[in-house]
């Protein structure tokens, strides 16, 4: 066996590439006729090596003026050896028809305390989170009853005529059916023990009385809930809602309502993230199902099961979807 190695370089990026080329060929290759010895050269370029060399000294930087034509010409770098095809490449610069946005930066809500997230026409958004509102013990049992003795089901919504199951299992308790995305859960007055017990103690921590709760399994990072806010007719005006979670953390994000003239397009909106841990209370208040959005994105980590227990008020004399203006709610 022998080797030959041809090293080939040229100036690229303010580095030398240099390229070897490893030639390799029997012996016996040798004694072959002279169009033998153009083939095995074909196949011996095709090992090939490449490196990089020490760097190049520093090309000095041109200086002057810039021009103050609209077109600039750059030229590349190293321009490439005549007969590649490629040569100087031209940029024109041109006025964006529409002034630049900057899309907001998402904000995080980790501390526990009162927050007022917005004031609109609607009044004022507040959000209140109270970490640890259940220790850790109690929440661990809580979390366990809940998942083993609640008549878990996957609800059946409809968009556009078209039948789908939620992301997640549900169960409703209250006097009145709770009606959302085309179906309804039928009215369940059969509360849980342990419900009635964690609805008095969030109605002692919160100063507000509930009378229904919408329970939600998340069953891992594959289960959601969409944007959407709690404003159905039969919530009442400016309804305070109380969220309990337990078992895995999960990231509750909020979007702000886009104001009429966005034509319900979401891109410039404020953005809260809020996650939520085993044990966690938080409280709605204010405009917030006015003025806001809010969901539980799918996640790409591994997320073990989640309750979510959402403590409201509904009121007997009012029913049906409150019409508002923008994208549909997606549950
Ligand atoms: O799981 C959560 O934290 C949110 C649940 C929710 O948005 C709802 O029940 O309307």
């Amino acid at each position: 066996m022998q080797f030959d190695v041809v090293t080939q370089s040229w100036p690229l990026g303010g580095s030398i590439c240099e390229l070897k080329v490893t030639a390799c060929f029997n012996q016996f290759q040798t004694n072959r006729g002279p169009h033998l010895d153009v083939m095995s050269d074909k196949r011996q370029r095709a090992r090939v090596q490449g490196s990089w060399a020490k760097p190049l000294p520093k090309q000095p930087r041109p200086t002057g003026a810039i021009p103050n034509s609209s077109t600039v010409v750059i030229p590349s770098a190293n321009p490439p050896p005549a007969g590649w095809g490629v040569g100087q490449r031209m940029f024109e610069y041109q006025q964006p028809a529409k002034p630049v946005r900057d899309v907001p930066t998402e904000k995080v809500i980790e501390m526990g305390g009162d927050y007022e997230i917005s004031h609109g026409p609607s009044g004022v958004s507040r959000l209140r989170l109270i970490h640890g509102f259940l220790p850790p013990e109690e929440a661990d049992w809580t979390f366990s009853k809940l998942l083993a003795e609640l008549p878990w089901s996957q609800k059946t919504n409809y968009r556009q005529g078209e039948a789908y199951e939620e992301p997640r299992l549900t169960c409703w308790y209250g006097e009145l059916p709770y009606t959302y995305a085309h179906s309804t859960l039928d009215a369940n007055t059969q509360w849980h023990p342990l419900l009635v017990t964690l609805r008095c103690a969030v109605e002692k921590a919160s100063g507000h009385r509930f009378n229904s709760l919408m329970c939600n399994l998340y069953r891992n990072c594959k289960d959601s809930i969409g944007w959407h806010s709690d404003d159905e007719v039969a919530l009442g005006t400016r309804p305070t809602i109380a969220s309990l979670s337990l078992g895995d953390m999960r990231v509750f994000s909020l979007r702000k309502q886009p104001a009429p003239e966005e034509d319900g397009d979401y891109t410039y909106v404020e953005r809260l993230r809020i996650p939520l841990t085993h044990g966690t209370l938080l409280m709605m208040e204010g405009a917030t199902q006015d003025d806001w959005q809010h969901s539980v994105a799918k996640e790409y980590h591994d997320r073990g099961p989640r309750i979510n227990l959402t403590f409201r008020t509904m009121y007997p004399e009012h029913q049906g979807p409150r019409p508002r203006a923008g994208l549909p709610p997606q549950h």
